[in-house]
């Protein structure tokens, strides 16, 4: 063998070794897109489920900004379209909500029903347990509730197929828990008319991973 050959039979072999660590690296990590399935059973059988709204997302041109659930998970806000639970488990719901607006929505979404007790607690609701408008912010703490008021509502988590509904409100944390049962799957949807258009069901409303959803219970 030449010296030229020699040369280039090295070189072929770097790039094979180098295209089969890349080749390793990809097959070892096959779904880097998507948060990690949830295990049943973890946490003595207790998932927990992280939710954050924001308002100040891009839709497009006409519509500007809309507000949209994310999925808070390893810090990092993942898309809310379809929202992975396991079957038959306890699910402890945190909801973050940035949003310091209320929305329309029919009186029955004012209560909760689906939850553990039916009940949710609210920390922080800086609008309706402030005295802001007159003193300054006198935050009343966390409270226990099965019920709001409907004009005090900024968005919902209501999912019709398990009667869960909870009312979310302007700049609140809110804690729930439910049970998943067994596999399913199932659509999430806020019904305080918070999107776009003459009725609010256009824009944030009617799309995938904003105001709207799946959840795959697995
Ligand atoms: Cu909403």
């Amino acid at each position: 063998m030449e010296m030229s050959d020699k040369t280039l039979f090295s070189v072929l072999t770097v790039v094979v070794i180098i295209a089969g660590v890349g080749i390793g690296l990809v097959i070892s990590h096959p779904d880097m897109t998507n948060y990690a399935p949830p295990v049943a059973g973890e946490n003595n059988g207790v998932y927990q489920l992280t939710l954050v709204i924001t308002t100040n997302n891009y839709y497009n041109s006409t519509v500007g900004d809309q507000p949209a659930y994310y999925v808070l998970s390893n810090g990092t806000l993942l898309s809310s379209g379809n929202i992975l639970l396991p079957a038959n488990s306890l699910v402890e719901v945190t909801i973050i909500n940035y949003d310091n607006g209320t929305a329309t929505v029919p009186g029955q979404y004012a209560n909760v029903t689906g939850t553990v007790n039916d009940e949710v607690t609210i920390v922080n609701n800086t609008l309706i347990n402030s005295t802001f408008q007159n003193n300054g912010i006198s935050i009343r703490g966390a409270w226990t509730t099965t019920g709001v008021t409907d004009s005090d509502i900024a968005h919902t988590f209501t999912v019709a197929g398990l009667n869960l509904n909870v009312p979310v409100l302007p700049q609140s944390v809110e804690q729930f828990s439910f049970h998943t049962g067994g596999q399913n799957v199932y659509t999430w949807q806020c019904e305080a008319s918070c999107g776009s258009g003459p009725t609010g069901w256009a824009g944030a409303m009617s799309t995938v991973g904003w105001m709207t959803g799946t959840i795959t219970v697995q």
